[in-house]
């Protein structure tokens, strides 16, 4: 069996402009390492544009072929946020349970998880997965999955 690569894309302008410090992008790095023992993870920065996550997912889907894209960011109702627009244009097939999932656990935490519009899906042999901007949102909502992450990636490849 390959080594189980990951890959997480911080979707924000202001970081992509260097005039904030992504701290998501790492803590979801650090979350990964600590839960699967791997450092196989790659990872960008991009901004809140369409065309230009799309591209991203891709990349990583088809090229790197990698096992898991997490995104965090841009998922909110702010008119820039399009990480679920992106999303949705290249996944070959939705997981809404794995969505509910992490707003279910989310729910327990803040009112404000109905603010997030996250995706999950697939892309070929590549699940992709949706988290919001905040650090404090990308620990509970990787919590809140992932227990089911070795069986679905088992599933998919
Ligand atoms: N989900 C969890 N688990 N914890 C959080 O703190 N923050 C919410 C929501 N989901 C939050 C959460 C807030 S305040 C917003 S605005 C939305 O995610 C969208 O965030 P984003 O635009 O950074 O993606
Ligand atoms: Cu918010």
């Amino acid at each position: 069996m390959p080594e189980t690569v990951f890959a997480v894309i911080t979707v924000s302008d202001s970081c992509f402009n260097k005039t904030a410090e992504d701290t998501s992008g790492p803590c979801l790095i650090q979350l990964i390492e600590e839960a699967f023992q791997t450092s196989s993870i790659l990872g960008k920065i991009v901004p809140d544009e369409k065309s230009v996550i799309a591209m991203a997912l891709c990349e990583y889907a088809d090229q790197h072929r990698v096992q898991v894209i997490f995104t965090t960011g841009g998922t909110g109702f702010a008119p820039r946020d399009v990480t679920p627009e992106a999303t949705k244009s290249v996944i070959d097939r939705e997981c809404p349970q794995l969505a509910l999932a992490m707003a279910l656990e989310s729910f327990k935490k803040t009112p404000f998880a109905a603010l997030s519009r996250a995706v999950c899906g697939i892309r070929e042999k590549t699940l992709i997965v949706n988290f919001p901007g905040s650090v404090k949102a990308v620990r509970e909502c990787f919590e809140s999955i992932k227990m089911v992450l070795p069986h679905a990636i088992q599933l998919i490849r």
